[in-house]
C-alpha cells in the first residue's frame, strides 16, 4: 500500500459550486445520480479532474451533457481521471452501490433494515465518484426516494424543502443544505424511526427544531441526549459566542457504528451507545458520556465544519480544539471547583493511560501527522486527547481572556474557509500579540517529553531555584527532538501546608499569586522565586499544565503531605498515585523476586513481609474519611493505578507479576480500611429518585469503589452487602457495581446473579454489551472463558460495540489472562483480527494495535507476541488498515 505525505499537499484542480444528488434506495442496489458544477481552480497546478471512487459500479458519467467512453478517461487505483476537460464543466455521475452488502459501515449501510451513511474520512467516495477531500467545499442539494412503507422517513442535511409520494408506493424528499461542506460532512437516514423534537428559541432570536432519532421503543431513552444538546447550545453561545446556523439540528442513533458519532452538518449520527440513556440502562458513565459526545459533536459545527481541515494531517485541527472545548463544557455543567478538577483528573487519566503509550510505540506519530497510510488508523488518542492538551496550553499560556480572542480571530479569519493548525496558531499568536514559533513543535514533534525538575532553597537568601530540564524520547522517524515550549504551573506549600505568595527574582510588585505559570523553552532553565521566608514542599505541573512525564525526587513524606494539604486538586491526587505506583513497583519487583527463588510459600506470605511505613494506607485512610473532600475525588484518589499504568512504568513489562502486585496491595488495603469502606458505603447510599448528576454520582463512585475493595475480602458481611445491592438498585451504575463485585469474589450465587442480568436485559443491547464486558475483564476470566462467550447467541462480530465489548474487553482490559504464559491470548486475538479485517478493517485495525507494546515484554512473551503478528501480516487479502498497524508493530 501507498504511503501519503503531508509536504505532498497540492490545492485541488478542480472547484465546486454545487452538487445535486437523487438516491433511488433499494438495499441491494441503490442507483445514485450526481450532477456537479466545476470549475477549474485558477491556485492548482494540474489540469485533469480528480475524483475518487471505492466499490462502485459506474453506470454513466458525462461532462457539460456528453457522454463519455472508455477512452475519454482514466480508472485506476480507485483514481478516476478526465484529461483535457473545460474550465467549467458540468459533470452527470451514476453509480450503483450495494448498501445490504457494506459491512465496513463506510459509505452507505443498513443497519436492522434501516439506511445510514459514514462518510468521514474517506467514505463519501464509496456513494458516488467525487472530488472527495475536504478542501473541496460546496452546496448540497440531496433527493431521496424510496419505498414509503419501509423507510417512512427520509432525512439529509440542511432544511427539507419538498415530499410527496411517487408511483408503487414510493415517496421522495428534498433537503438543501444552506451552507458550503466538504463532502466528509454528507449524512443521510432512511427508515423506520421516531423522534423526540423540541423547538428552541436562539440567542440570534430565530428559532431551531431540534430532534433526536431512535428506533421505536426507545423514546424512553432520549431525554438526556435532547437535555445534553440544549446544554450544549446554551454553552457555546456563553463560552465562545457560537451560535445555531441552522434552522434545524438532528441526532440520529444507529446500532452498527464503528465511532462514537458523527458531526454531519445538521445530521449527527450517533452510535445509540452516545445517546440512548435511562437510569434502568446506563451508569452515571454513561450519562456523563452522552453529555460530552452530544457536547462534542455538536461543537464542531462550528470547529470542524463552519472551519474545516485542508487535509486529514491537519485532523487535530478540529478533533484536538473540539476534544477541548467538549471537556470544557463537561466541567462547566458540573459547575463546582472541585467538580472541574475530578473531570480534569478523568481527563489526564485517558491521557496517560492510553495516549502515553501510542507516543511511546510503534504508532507513535505527532499530532499533525507528517504521512499515513490509511487515514482512519489516525483517528487517535494522539490526534484527539494530545491535541486537546496542545489546545489547553495556549488557554493556559494566554489565558482564558486571550484565548477567546485567537477564537474570535480564528474565526473572523477563516469562517467558511479549510484550514491548517499552523492557521489556528497564527490566529492565537496574532490575536495576542505573542511569538508562538517555538509552540509549532507541539504539532510536529512526536512522543513524551519529560521534565526533570530539581530544587535548591537557600535559608539565608530566602530564595528557592527551581532547575527545570527537559528532553523527549526518540521515537519512529524522528531521533532527535528540539526543545518544547512548556508551560508548567507551579506553587509552594509551607510547612503548615499553606499556599506561599510567590515571586520570580525580577518581578515587579509584591508576591500575591500562589500558582505561577512558568515558560520553559530551553533544555535546561533555572527559575529563582526570592522571598521564600521557609523550606517549602514543591507543587509541580498543577493542573497538569503540559502533557509531559514529571520527574521529581519527592520522598514518600513530602508525597504524602501534598496529599493532605496541596491547594491544587490534581497534585493531591497526583501525589497518592506517585505514592501508590512506588509502592505497586516495589511489591511487583518482590512477586518476581518470589517467583525466581523458587520458593514453596505463597507469595502472599513473601509479600505481607515486606516492610513499608504505611504512609499509603495512611494517606488513603485520612482522603477516604475527609468529609470536607468531594466524595468523587475521594473515589479517584482510592483508586490505584491501573496495572497497564504500571506497566508503562517499567523496564520490562511482567503482566503477571504485576496483577498479583496490584490484587495483594487491593486486599491489604481492603483488611486495613475495612471499618472506614464499610462507613463510607453506607454513608453514600441514594436513596430516593435517581439523579446523573455529579453530586449523586460522586457519591454512587465511591460507595462503589469501596464496596469493590470490600469484596476483595470474601467476606460473608460483604458479599451478602453485594447480593442486597444487586437485587435493591434502582439504577444500573448500582446494578452493575454490585454485579462485578460479586462476579469478582468467591461469591456462590454470581452465575445465578449473572443469568437473571442477562434475562432481564436481554432486549438491551447495550446492557447486554456490558454483561460481556463484564465477564471478559472480570478476574479468574482465561481465553476460554472469552471463547465460551464468543460462542454465545447473543454474539456477534459483526455489530462494533459487540465486538468491542468482548474482544477489546479481553485483550486490553484484562491483561494478565491476555498475555498468559502460553501465548494463547495471542493466537486468540489473532483470529479475530483476521475474522474482523474481512468484514470490518477500521475496527479490525484497532484490534489489531492490542500487541504494539510487544516488544517492551519479557522474551518469552515477545516470542509468541512476534508469531501472532506474523500470522496476522501473512494472512491473505490484509486490508489497507490492518497491514499499516502490523507493518509498523514489526518493522
Ligand atoms: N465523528 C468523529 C468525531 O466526532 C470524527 N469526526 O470525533
Ligand atoms: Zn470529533
Amino acid at each position: 500500500p501507498q504511503t501519503i505525505y503531508r509536504k505532498d499537499y497540492a490545492a485541488p484542480n478542480y472547484l465546486i459550486d454545487t452538487v445535486e444528488m437523487g438516491f433511488d434506495l433499494d438495499p441491494s442496489a441503490t442507483r445514485v445520480a450526481t450532477r456537479i458544477a466545476m470549475r477549474r481552480n485558477p491556485a492548482a497546478a494540474g489540469r485533469d479532474i480528480v475524483l475518487f471512487g471505492e466499490e462502485l459500479e459506474l453506470v454513466a458519467l458525462r461532462v457539460n451533457g456528453k457522454a463519455l467512453g472508455r477512452g475519454d478517461y482514466r480508472l485506476a487505483g480507485g483514481v478516476l481521471t478526465i484529461p483535457g476537460a473545460p474550465a467549467k464543466a458540468e459533470l452527470e455521475i451514476e453509480t450503483l452501490t450495494h448498501p445490504d452488502k457494506n459491512t465496513s459501515l463506510m459509505g452507505l449501510y443498513v443497519s436492522n433494515g434501516n439506511f445510514f451513511t459514514q462518510c468521514e474520512a474517506e467514505g463519501f467516495r464509496k456513494i458516488t465518484y467525487f472530488p472527495d477531500r475536504p478542501d473541496v467545499m460546496a452546496k448540497y442539494t440531496v433527493m431521496l426516494r424510496a419505498d414509503r412503507a419501509k423507510y417512512p422517513v427520509l432525512l439529509s442535511n440542511g432544511n427539507l424543502v419538498e415530499e410527496g409520494e411517487l408511483p408503487d408506493g414510493r415517496h421522495y424528499a428534498k433537503w438543501e443544505d444552506p451552507f458550503k461542506k466538504p463532502s466528509y460532512l454528507f449524512a443521510l437516514v432512511a427508515g423506520n424511526l421516531v423522534c423526540q423534537e423540541e423547538t428552541v428559541r436562539l440567542k440570534s432570536g430565530r428559532d431551531a427544531l431540534l430532534q433526536v432519532w431512535v428506533e421505536d421503543g426507545n423514546l424512553d431513552k432520549t431525554q438526556h441526549a435532547m437535555d445534553s444538546l440544549k446544554n450544549s447550545i446554551d454553552w457555546d453561545v456563553k463560552r465562545f459566542g457560537l451560535d445555531l446556523d441552522l434552522d434545524r439540528f438532528m441526532i440520529v442513533a444507529v446500532g452498527d457504528f464503528n465511532m462514537g458519532a458523527m458531526e454531519n452538518k445538521g445530521l449527527n449520527i450517533f452510535n445509540t451507545k452516545y445517546v440512548l440513556a435511562n437510569p434502568r440502562i446506563a451508569t452515571d458513565v454513561d450519562f456523563a458520556n452522552i453529555e460530552a459526545v452530544v457536547g462534542h459533536e455538536y461543537f464542531h459545527n462550528w470547529t470542524g465544519n463552519r472551519v474545516t481541515c485542508r487535509d486529514w494531517f491537519q485532523l487535530s485541527l478540529k478533533e484536538g480544539l473540539t476534544v477541548f472545548r467538549d471537556q470544557e463544557f463537561s466541567a462547566d455543567m458540573i459547575g463546582t471547583d472541585s467538580g472541574r478538577a475530578v473531570k480534569r483528573i478523568d481527563d489526564v487519566r485517558v491521557l496517560r493511560q492510553a495516549q502515553f503509550p501510542e507516543d511511546a510505540g510503534p504508532m507513535a506519530h505527532p499530532v499533525r501527522p507528517d504521512s499515513y497510510v490509511e487515514i482512519n488508523n489516525f483517528y487517535t488518542v494522539t490526534v484527539y486527547e494530545k491535541g486537546a492538551e496542545v489546545v489547553r496550553m495556549y488557554q493556559t499560556l494566554l489565558g482564558r481572556e486571550g484565548f477567546r480572542k485567537g477564537m474570535d480571530l480564528y474565526f473572523a479569519r477563516h469562517d467558511g474557509q479549510a484550514v491548517t493548525c499552523d492557521d489556528f496558531r497564527a490566529a492565537m499568536a496574532d490575536a495576542n500579540k505573542r511569538d508562538l514559533g517555538q509552540f509549532e513543535r507541539w504539532y510536529s514533534q512526536s512522543g513524551t517529553p519529560e521534565v526533570d525538575a530539581s530544587a535548591r532553597y537557600d535559608a539565608k537568601s530566602q530564595t528557592l531555584e527551581l532547575t527545570l530540564e527537559q528532553s523527549c524520547p526518540a521515537t519512529p522517524g524522528q531521533k532527535k527532538k528540539q526543545p518544547f515550549h512548556i508551560p508548567v504551573a507551579v506553587g509552594l506549600l509551607d510547612a503548615r501546608g499553606r499556599d506561599m505568595p510567590l515571586r520570580l527574582d525580577g518581578a515587579k510588585g509584591a508576591a500575591k499569586d500562589t500558582t505561577l505559570v512558568l515558560e520553559l523553552t530551553k533544555a535546561r532553565q533555572t527559575f529563582r522565586f526570592t522571598g521564600v521566608s521557609e523550606k517549602p514542599v514543591l507543587s509541580i505541573l498543577r493542573g497538569f499544565s503540559a502533557p509531559v512525564v514529571l520527574k521529581y525526587d519527592y520522598s514518600d513524606a513530602e508525597l504524602a503531605f501534598l496529599m493532605a494539604h496541596d491547594s491544587d486538586p490534581f497534585n493531591r491526587w497526583e501525589a497518592g498515585q506517585r505514592l501508590a505506583t512506588r509502592r505497586l513497583l516495589n511489591l511487583t519487583v518482590a512477586v518476581q523476586a518470589a517467583r525466581q527463588s523458587g520458593h514453596v510459600v505463597a507469595v502472599d506470605t513473601v509479600l505481607n513481609n515486606i516492610e513499608h511505613d504505611g504512609a499509603l494506607t495512611a494517606a488513603l485512610r485520612a482522603t477516604l474519611n475527609d468529609q470536607s473532600l468531594d466524595p468523587a475525588f475521594r473515589e479517584l484518589a482510592l483508586t490505584l493505578p491501573s496495572e497497564t499504568m504500571i506497566a508503562e512504568q517499567m523496564e520490562v513489562i511482567d503482566p503477571h507479576a504485576i496483577h498479583v502486585a496490584r490484587q495483594f496491595l487491593r486486599r491489604s488495603l481492603a483488611r486495613e480500611l475495612r471499618e472506614d469502606l464499610l462507613a463510607a458505603y453506607r454513608a453514600n447510599r441514594t436513596p430516593g429518585d435517581y439523579s446523573p448528576d455529579a453530586g449523586s454520582a460522586g457519591r454512587r463512585a465511591l460507595k462503589n469503589v469501596a464496596l469493590s475493595y470490600l469484596a476483595e475480602l470474601d467476606d460473608p458481611e460483604v458479599l451478602e452487602l453485594a447480593a442486597q445491592q444487586d437485587v435493591a438498585a434502582n439504577n444500573m451504575t448500582d446494578r452493575l457495581a454490585a454485579l462485578s463485585a460479586l462476579v469478582n469474589s468467591a461469591a456462590a450465587g454470581k452465575g445465578e446473579a449473572l443469568q437473571r442480568f442477562y434475562e432481564e436485559f436481554e432486549a438491551e443491547a447495550l446492557v447486554i454489551d456490558k454483561w460481556f464486558t463484564l465477564q471478559a475483564t472480570a478476574r479468574g476470566a482465561d481465553v476460554n472463558t472469552v471463547r465460551t462467550l464468543a460462542e454465545h447467541p447473543a454474539f456477534t462480530l459483526k455489530n462494533p460495540n459487540r465486538a468491542r465489548s468482548l474482544i477489546f474487553g479481553f485483550c486490553n482490559g484484562n491483561p494478565s489472562a491476555f498475555h498468559v504464559a502460553d501465548g494463547n491470548g495471542y493466537s486468540f486475538w489473532a483470529e479475530q483480527v483476521i475474522a474482523l479485517n474481512a468484514s470490518n478493517p477500521q475496527v479490525a485495525a484497532r484490534l489489531a494495535r492490542s500487541l504494539d507494546r510487544w516488544r517492551k515484554y519479557t522474551p518469552a512473551l515477545q516470542e509468541k507476541m512476534r508469531l501472532a503478528l506474523q500470522q496476522v501480516a501473512s494472512s491473505p487479502k490484509l486490508s489497507r488498515d490492518v497491514s499499516e498497524v502490523i507493518t509498523k508493530a514489526l518493522s
